[in-house]
C-alpha cells in the first residue's frame, strides 16, 4: 500500500491555488487504498518569521480548511510538525547528504532570500521538508509544480543515504493534479497566486465572500486581445483563468476555448468568478460548522499514530546510522 505524505504551512489564509494545486489532490489520494498524512508545517513557516501570536489562530484555520475540502478521514491522519520532533532530528541525519550548492540552487532559496535575508533556514528548509516526506517513508507526495525543485532534492538525498548504508527510503514520487498545478496571481499573472502576495486582490482565499470574489475575477488582468485562448507564453492572464475553468468543471483547455468561443473578456471573468463562488460555497458552509473544539480533539486522535510511524523510522534510520 503506498504511503502519501503532503504538507502545508500556515502562513495565512488557504487560497484557491492550494486548494486546486494541492489539497484538491490530497482528498482524491485519501479515497484510494493508501496510508495518508496532512501536515501543517508551522516549523517550516517560521523561515518567513511569522507574528507568534497569530500563529495558532493560522494553524486551527489551516486544519478547519482540510477538515472541511472533504479529506476522507479513515485513511488519513491531520497532524502539527513540531508536535512530532522526529521531523527535526531525522532533518539532522538527512543534512549530511545533501549539498550547500544544491541548496543555493533552489528557486525559492533566490526569491526569498531576496525578500527576507539569505538565514540559514531558507536555505536549509528543503532539507527539513526531505524529513517531512521521508519520516513515514512516503512514496508519493501530491504538491504543486513550485515544489518540483525540492522533490528532486529529496530523491538524490534518498539515493546518496541508500548508497552510503542501505536500500531502506523508498524514491518519492511528486504528484499535481491535470490543471491547476500553478496557479497565478490574478493582478501580476507573472507571479504565482500565494498567501503571501502584496496585492491582496490577486489571490482568492477560501472565505473571499461572492461579492469579493466576483471583483476580483472583474478586475483581473488580461492583456489588450480579445481571444480566449490558453497561450501561457503571451498571454498568461487569461491563461490563468482558462486553466481555473477547466480544473472545476473538469475539461480540457481546448473545450473552454470553444465553448467561449464567441464571449468577451468581461462575460468570460464573470463565469470565471462564479464557478469559483459555487465551488468554494460548500467548502465554506463545512468550514463554519466546525467548532475549535472539534479540531482539537481530531488533531488529539490523530496523533498518537502518526508519532508511532515517526519515531519506527527514527529508530531504524538510528540503528542503520548507528547513534
Ligand atoms: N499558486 C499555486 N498554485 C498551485 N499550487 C500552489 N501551492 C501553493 N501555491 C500554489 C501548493 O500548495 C501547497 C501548500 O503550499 P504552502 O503553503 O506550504 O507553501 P507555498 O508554496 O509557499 O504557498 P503560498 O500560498 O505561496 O504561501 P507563502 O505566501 O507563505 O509562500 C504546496 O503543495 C504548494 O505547491
Amino acid at each position: 500500500m503506498k504511503t502519501v505524505f503532503s504538507g502545508i504551512q500556515p502562513t495565512g489564509k488557504v487560497h484557491l491555488g492550494n486548494l486546486l494545486g494541492a489539497i484538491n489532490n490530497w482528498v482524491s489520494l485519501s479515497n484510494e487504498e493508501s496510508k495518508n498524512y496532512f501536515c501543517v508545517v508551522d516549523l517550516h513557516s517560521l523561515t518567513t518569521h511569522p507574528d507568534p501570536s497569530k500563529m495558532q489562530e493560522n494553524i486551527q484555520e489551516t486544519i478547519k480548511v482540510l477538515v472541511s475540502s472533504g479529506i476522507n478521514q479513515k485513511n488519513s491522519k491531520i497532524y502539527i510538525q513540531s508536535n512530532v520532533p522526529e521531523h527535526v532530528q531525522l532533518s539532522w541525519i538527512l543534512s549530511n547528504f545533501c549539498q550547500i550548492g544544491e541548496l543555493q540552487r533552489m528557486t525559492q532559496f533566490k526569491e526569498k532570500s531576496d525578500q527576507l535575508g539569505s538565514h540559514a533556514g531558507i536555505l536549509t528548509y528543503p532539507i527539513l521538508m526531505a524529513a517531512d516526506i521521508l519520516i513515514h517513508k512516503a512514496n508519493e507526495v501530491p504538491v504543486g509544480d513550485d515544489q518540483t525543485q525540492h522533490l528532486e532534492l529529496t530523491r538524490n538525498i534518498v539515493e546518496r543515504f541508500n548508497n552510503a548504508y542501505t536500500e531502506y527510503f523508498p524514491l518519492p514520487e511528486k504528484t499535481s493534479g491535470k490543471a491547476g498545478a500553478r496557479l497565478m496571481s490574478l493582478r501580476h499573472p507573472d507571479n504565482k497566486m500565494s498567501k503571501s502576495n502584496d496585492d491582496l486582490n490577486g489571490t482568492i482565499y477560501f472565505d473571499d465572500s461572492k461579492d469579493e470574489i466576483i471583483k476580483k475575477f472583474k478586475s483581473s488582468v488580461t492583456d489588450s486581445e480579445n481571444e480566449i485562448k490558453f497561450d501561457i507564453e503571451n498571454k498568461k492572464g487569461i491563461s490563468n483563468l482558462i486553466d481555473i475553468y477547466s480544473t472545476l468543471h473538469d475539461m480540457s483547455h481546448e473545450d473552454v476555448e470553444i465553448k467561449f468561443k464567441n464571449s468577451s473578456y468581461g462575460e468570460f471573468k464573470i463565469e470565471v468568478g462564479e464557478t469559483v463562488v459555487s465551488y468554494l460555497e460548500p467548502l465554506r458552509e463545512k468550514y463554519e460548522s466546525l467548532s475549535d473544539g472539534d479540531i482539537s480533539s481530531l488533531i488529539r486522535d490523530h496523533l498518537d499514530d502518526v508519532k508511532d510511524s515517526a519515531k519506527k523510522t527514527m529508530d531504524e534510520v538510528s540503528a542503520i546510522v548507528g547513534v
